[in-house]
């Protein structure tokens, strides 16, 4: 092991215990780049499982200007809203089978068998399992990839009957031995599907006896997801329709998983939304997932708002809207040298607004509202539930300011529980607000 693996995998190690609690729309993670989501549940929580696009470091990491990636982090979260990084769960030093590091750990998948959990990761053109007693590892590697198998991208489905069955690249499939270790049968193509524009990403899952495969195709410029369904785990599998178009950044690849959790079906894919000019430096995302009666994907449009519920109480970055008014409001980076800084939302005309739903205000009279805003010339925003004439709850005076900084306000309505917050320019003169959070 070289100097430099070594420190990383010391740094790795350490990253371990020193966690990190985000708070997410989308993209879901702002700290680095990540891309390829996994998400599973485990233990009560849902588990995303992405890969870790770095900008490729001069002198390491082969071709400029391509996919760059040596380590995979896991990610989790009960609410959807709050994500902790538990570190990196495996980097390509630690892999006893990979010749050359090729800062290719492309995308993963983990399942559990048996109280063991299956990490799965494609890099050197071999598909490795790494084996831990929990979600977040620590993950061993086995000794050697899985033999007979050559490709990209596992997704795995295990069913009711504990068979295992791995897809990987461009709709291969293959059964897994009971040790998840090794196959049991020769990998095979699924069939009936495009095979034109058909690379990588297939996930497999399982609803109400139906099997998915879901996966992305070129079906003209750039990837967009698509699924098809059958009877049992190998098919056949007819082709149904398409989960998400290609994406409107222009983003080559999308990568894809499908969950349930707590009743209700997500799907996880990536985008370039801190990387606007480079998408092989990509972001995840998650969005709702609903079916049809009969068993048909509802076509799910990407938001910014992503999932779950914000409190109240902490940062709200409106920037990530569910609606937004079709004059005079905008979003743009706070910095668009530092992307990770993420947005702030621009209301340039009167009566301009933006909403951002599922807020809980909690059950406590809410006593101020700050707001990290700035204007150039000084302006007046007002803050409401619901809608633009719902409840009012504070009107702020941006005082006239050329640096966003916080502005604190008295609450004059009252809101408990779950509602839309619906923030509003009072004035023709522009402001620029990069959160809004009650106490
Ligand atoms: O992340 C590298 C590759 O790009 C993945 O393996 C593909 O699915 C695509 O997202």
């Amino acid at each position: 092991m070289n100097r430099y693996n070594y420190y990383s995998l010391i740094l790795g190690t350490l990253f371990l215990f020193v966690t990190n609690l985000a708070l997410a729309q989308n993209p879901l993670i702002m700290e680095q780049f990540s891309a390829d989501p996994t998400a599973r549940v485990f233990e009560g929580k849902i588990y995303v499982y992405p890969s870790h696009d770095i900008p490729t470091p001069p002198g390491r990491g082969g071709r400029s200007n391509w996919f760059c990636m040596e380590d995979y982090h896991v990610y989790s979260s009960e609410n959807l809203t709050d994500w902790k990084d538990h570190g990196v769960i495996l980097s390509q030093a630690q892999v006893p089978w990979l010749g050359r590091q090729s800062y290719d750990m492309w995308a993963p998948d983990c399942v559990e068998k048996n109280g063991k959990y299956y990490f799965y990761y494609p890099t050197g053109g071999r598909i490795g399992v790494a084996v831990a007693d929990k979600p977040y590892g620590p993950f061993k590697p086995e000794a050697q990839p899985i033999n007979g198998v050559r490709g990209i991208d596992p997704g795995i489905i295990i069913d009711d009957d504990g068979s295992a069955y791995l897809f990987y690249s461009d709709l291969m499939c293959v059964k897994l031995k009971d040790n998840m270790l090794e196959i049991d049968s020769q990998p095979r193509q699924i069939a009936n599907l495009p095979r034109k524009g058909l690379r990588e990403g297939p996930f497999p899952f399982k609803r109400n006896g139906i099997y998915y495969l879901s996966y992305p195709h070129v079906q003209n410029n750039t990837e967009r997801l698509e699924y098809a369904t059958a009877s049992s785990p190998m098919g056949p599998y007819e082709w149904k329709g398409v989960i998400m178009d290609e994406s409107a950044s222009g983003c080559w690849t999308n990568h894809h998983s499908v969950v349930e959790y707590k009743g209700q079906w997500y799907l996880f894919y990536h985008d370039k939304d801190l990387s606007p000019n480079f998408d092989k430096n990509r972001s995840i995302k998650a969005d709702y997932l609903y079916f049809n009666e009969d068993g048909t994907i509802q076509k799910v449009i990407p938001t910014h708002r992503g999932v779950g519920i914000s409190s109240a109480l902490k940062e709200i970055q409106i920037d990530r809207y569910s609606e937004i008014s079709q004059e005079g409001a905008s979003i743009a980076f706070v910095d668009p040298n530092q992307t990770k800084n993420g947005w702030k939302t621009i209301l340039a005309a009167q009566d301009a607004w933006i909403r951002y739903n599922k807020v809980d205000f909690g059950q406590n009279k809410l006593k101020s509202v700050s707001v990290k805003a700035l204007s150039e010339t000084g302006s007046t925003i007002e803050i409401r539930i619901d809608s633009i004439d719902g409840q009012l709850l504070a009107k702020v005076d941006i005082a006239k300011n050329s640096n966003l900084s916080e502005v604190k306000a008295a609450v004059s309505g009252s809101a408990s529980g779950v509602h839309d917050l619906v923030v509003i320019h009072k004035d023709a003169k522009p402001v620029e607000i990069d959160w809004v959070k009650f106490e």
